[in-house]
């Protein structure tokens, strides 16, 4: 086998140690096996099944050689940790990215580490303590769900360093985080819990209150499902969407000043699914009086129904075409696994029964203060000069957009006001985007390009550059803004080019 050593001239260090030898190296509560990896020679496990190409495995053959390290971690009698590091051999941007997972995680995927290495990165994976994307791992496993919840990642932050130093014999310069959906949550998670882990962190749509969207999913799934009469047939979303586009989208004050299919701030879009009711019989165009009320009930906030108090925001106007996540035919599974599983540890838990007042105690103390990511107070992490790049689509209908805002204004809150927090933490909503991407949005950026200029600049990105492509063409570029800014039109010029737009 090819043996490789990490040949470093920079400053004093002047050499690194041999791949395999990191076999050998004493981590905490683990086990690690490296290996040598020849330039394009990677061959990903096959699918399941065994026949045919495993996701992305052309890809592989462009790959530069590397020291693949794959570590198991236990850091309870309980936990079974995978994490895997691939190190490039040559043309390291000296640099660590750990990467997120999503739903209930459960999997290393060799392109994701792949995609960091191309650009650079010595990158790392975990599957977060369990295989699979069900969570039937929680039941009678309270440690592996602390393992999901934030010590994988931890894990995977401490040991990569470690390894990182022992290869390249020298620290990474910095390390950063890249990750949407549960890797959003895991990205903030680790800014309050574990601050000195990574340096700067890009959180994209960002399940932070994971038992939160596992709640509104149920509602959701109470109302749609509660008889015939109150179900949305899937065709009828497209006609709320053009409804709500009539009713927001385009001139000010009664739009939202660009007439191009997506919502700037769609919490000012005030749309009555009333004003869609049928005049008569029911028909594919308009809501009966039953699927009004449920269409309210999508929009609405999840709230105990004694207190009042909000569970989670609801999801916004413009995310109507994605509702299928949430108002088809059936309850949406992450967010019953979080209760069948990981609250009541019951298999033969029924949706129906969820009680929006009695059952919310036992959800965070069992769940909750587990895997939700809440914590308003980043001093720590802001202190050190942690930098952090949040987005998330305001046509998410997964997780419901506000939840960013909404923490975002809870950090500078709890840090004093938005000047305390402008230099180091930045949030980008992004007008008609879906969960992690897609919609009509221009939803092609590169946020961890942005994070890379801010830390080498110091210099924080008031606006991203974005763009739309559509049939294999760019047909439109746009702003992204730092919020509270968003993307205003000069008033002359396309509305399809990003010269065209201020952020203000
Ligand atoms: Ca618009």
């Amino acid at each position: 086998m090819l043996k490789y050593a990490a040949l470093i001239f920079v400053g004093s260090y002047a050499m690194g140690a041999t791949c395999e030898s990191l076999s050998s190296l004493s981590i905490p509560h683990s086990t690690v096996v490296a290996e040598s990896v020849a330039a394009g020679a990677f061959a990903p496990p096959a699918p399941a099944g065994g026949k045919g190409k495993a996701k992305g495995g052309d890809s592989y053959a462009n790959l530069p050689a590397f020291c693949r390290v794959q570590v198991t971690s236990k850091p309870s009698a309980d936990s079974d940790i995978k994490i895997e590091y691939w190190l490039p051999v040559s043309g390291w941007n000296g640099n660590f990215e750990a990467n997120g997972n999503g739903g209930w995680s459960g999997a290393i995927t060799p392109n994701t580490l792949a995609a960091g290495m191309q650009r650079g990165y010595a990158s790392a994976m975990t599957d977060t303590g369990h295989e699979g994307g069900s969570a039937s791992f929680a039941m009678g496993h309270p440690e592996k769900v602390i393992d999901f919840g934030y010590r994988a990642v931890h894990e995977m932050a401490t040991t990569g360093k470690a390894l990182i130093k022992a290869f390249y014999g020298r620290d990474a310069k910095h390390s950063y985080w890249n990750g949407c959906s549960a890797g959003g949550r895991q990205g903030l998670m680790e800014a309050q819990r574990y601050p000195e882990d990574f340096d700067a962190i890009v959180a994209g749509s960002p399940a932070i209150n994971f038992t939160g969207r596992s709640a509104q999913a149920v509602w959701i799934g109470q109302a749609t499902l509660k008889d015939e009469a109150s179900a949305l047939p899937p065709a009828k979303f497209a006609v709320i969407h053009d409804a709500v586009l009539e009713a927001c989208d385009g001139r000010a004050p009664a739009g939202d000043g660009v007439k191009d299919g997506v919502l700037d701030d769609p919490t000012k879009c005030k749309f009555d699914p009333k004003t869609l009711e049928c005049k008569g019989a029911d028909a594919p165009t308009c809501l009966t009086s039953a699927q009004v009320e449920t269409v309210r009930k999508i929009y609405s906030d999840v709230v105990n129904p004694r207190t009042k108090s909000v569970i989670f925001e609801g999801h916004e106007p413009g995310s109507e075409n994605g509702w299928t996540t949430m108002a088809g035919n059936n309850v949406f599974t992450i967010a019953t696994d979080t209760f069948k599983y990981a609250v009541f540890e019951d298999t033969n838990w029924d949706y129906k029964t969820l009680n929006f007042d009695s059952d919310m105690a036992k959800t965070e103390e069992k769940t909750g203060k587990v895997v939700n990511a809440l914590d308003p107070n980043l001093k720590p992490f802001l202190a050190r000069g942690g930098k952090i790049i949040q987005y998330h689509g305001w046509a998410d209908p997964q997780i419901s957009p506000r939840s960013s805002v909404e923490y975002y204004k809870s950090v500078a809150k709890a840090m004093g006001g938005p000047s305390k927090i402008n230099d180091n933490y930045r949030l980008f909503m992004i007008p008609g985007m879906a969960h992690c991407g897609g919609g009509d949005a221009t939803a092609n950026f590169d946020m961890l390009a942005a994070l890379e200029q801010w830390v080498d600049t110091g210099k924080a990105p008031d606006r991203i550059e974005a763009s739309r492509v559509r049939n294999g063409q760019t047909d439109r570029t746009r702003p992204l803004c730092a919020y509270p800014q968003v993307a205003t039109y000069k008033g002359s010029g396309s509305t399809d080019d990003t010269a065209n737009f201020v952020c203000k």
